[in-house]
């Protein structure tokens, strides 16, 4: 069915989680809903609030402008809004506009009939910014542990916060995320490329089936996954490296403390050679 016939077809009321048939409609290609409003709202607030901060600064470089946390002796606190308080009030607003995107996807998903694959998927990315921006800092006791709103300050922050615990690469979890993404890389590249050699082929040759991608993977490695299991590895992988990393960040600083190397000590004190 083409595109602009199967849209008509399926642009009917429906499926909406709330406000019924309130804001139940399309504008242009966008799907609006309640959760289109809010996602909106926060997202235009959100960014009014870093365009009145970054006039408070002083630099309109995009690549310096940073609306910081308020200074760690806030703890739980409010911080007056040229202290900190402006980040407060931002973190809402893209937490709210996150979960507000999320809830659309939903209601998208709802209206055709779909799975919820795809607002699962990304509730691990909101999971990962809640748990940098709220988790850790509320279990560390202050949000000035969150990272700071700037292009260059989050990298500053991530460099900072990786030496606070020596090499942050031995931290064990750090490891398992940075492996599902490398994998999940190299899983990509290898379905765009057994399907690109499939089903696009040169001028005059017929398209390949299922069976010619089963059979390659056969041939090379004995196994294969199949069409629909590599789908399902490909979002495993990608939502692993998400939560893994969520984690990796989480645990340092609320219950591990040290040099992530120290860590490792277990391996030393193994009991068949800890005496030797
Ligand atoms: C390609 C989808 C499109 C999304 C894009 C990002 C903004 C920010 C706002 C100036 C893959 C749009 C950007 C709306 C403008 C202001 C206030 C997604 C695609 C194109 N980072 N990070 C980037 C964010 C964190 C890290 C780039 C966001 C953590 C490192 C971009 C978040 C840590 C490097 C960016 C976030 C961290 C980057 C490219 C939120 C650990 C880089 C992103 C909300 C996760 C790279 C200058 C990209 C870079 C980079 C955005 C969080 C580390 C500016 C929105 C705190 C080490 N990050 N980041 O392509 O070049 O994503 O930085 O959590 O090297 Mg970051
Ligand atoms: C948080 C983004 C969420 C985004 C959302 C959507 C918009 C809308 C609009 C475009 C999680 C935002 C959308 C704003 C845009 C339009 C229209 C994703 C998030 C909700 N590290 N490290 C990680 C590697 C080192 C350190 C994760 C590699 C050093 C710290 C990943 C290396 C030190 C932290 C990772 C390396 C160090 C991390 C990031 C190599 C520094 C974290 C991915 C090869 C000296 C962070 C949850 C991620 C983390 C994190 C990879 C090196 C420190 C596993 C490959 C040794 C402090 N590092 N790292 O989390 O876990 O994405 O965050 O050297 O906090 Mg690391
Ligand atoms: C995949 C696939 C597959 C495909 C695919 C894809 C995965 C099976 C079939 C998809 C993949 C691609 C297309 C490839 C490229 C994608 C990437 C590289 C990922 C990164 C993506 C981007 C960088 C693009 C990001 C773009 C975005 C997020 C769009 C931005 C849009 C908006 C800002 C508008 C959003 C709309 C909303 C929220 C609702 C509708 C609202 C409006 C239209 C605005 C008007 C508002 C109203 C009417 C509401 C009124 C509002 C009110 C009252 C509040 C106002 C308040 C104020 C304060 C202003 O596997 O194969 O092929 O294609």
């Amino acid at each position: 069915m083409a595109l602009l016939t199967f849209e008509k077809k399926y642009r009917v009321r429906g499926g909406t989680l709330v406000g019924g048939d309130l804001f139940d409609f399309w504008v242009g290609p966008f799907f609006v809903g309640f959760f289109g409003v809010t996602t909106i709202f926060f997202a235009a607030l959100g960014t009014l609030l870093i365009f009145y901060g970054a006039a408070l600064g002083d630099t309109w470089n995009p690549w310096l402008i940073s609306i910081n946390p308020p200074s760690l002796d806030v703890g739980l606190g409010f911080a007056p809004l040229a202290e900190g308080g402006l980040w407060q009030l931002i973190t809402i607003c893209a937490t709210g506009a996150f979960v507000s995107w999320t809830l659309r996807q939903v209601e998208i998903a709802r209206k055709l009939g779909m799975g919820l694959h795809v607002p699962v998927a990304f509730s691990v990315a909101v999971f990962a910014y809640v748990t940098l921006v709220i988790i850790r800092p509320v279990l560390m006791g202050a949000w000035g542990h969150g990272f700071p709103y700037g292009i260059f300050s989050h990298l500053d922050w991530v460099n900072n916060v990786g030496y606070a615990y020596g090499n942050f690469h031995y931290n064990p979890v750090h490891m398992i995320a940075i492996t599902f993404f490398f994998t999940n890389a190299f899983a990509l590249a290898l379905h765009g490329s057994l399907i690109l050699s499939t089903v696009n082929p040169p001028k005059g040759q017929i398209i390949k089936t299922a069976d010619h991608e089963d059979t390659y993977f056969r041939d090379l490695i004995g196994y294969s996954i199949g069409p629909l299991g590599i789908h399902r590895l490909g979002l495993f992988l990608a939502l692993s490296a998400g939560f893994f990393s969520a984690i990796c960040i989480v645990i340092s600083g609320t219950i591990w403390f040290e040099e992530w190397i120290v860590w490792w000590d277990w391996w030393l004190e193994l009991p068949w050679w800890a005496d030797l």
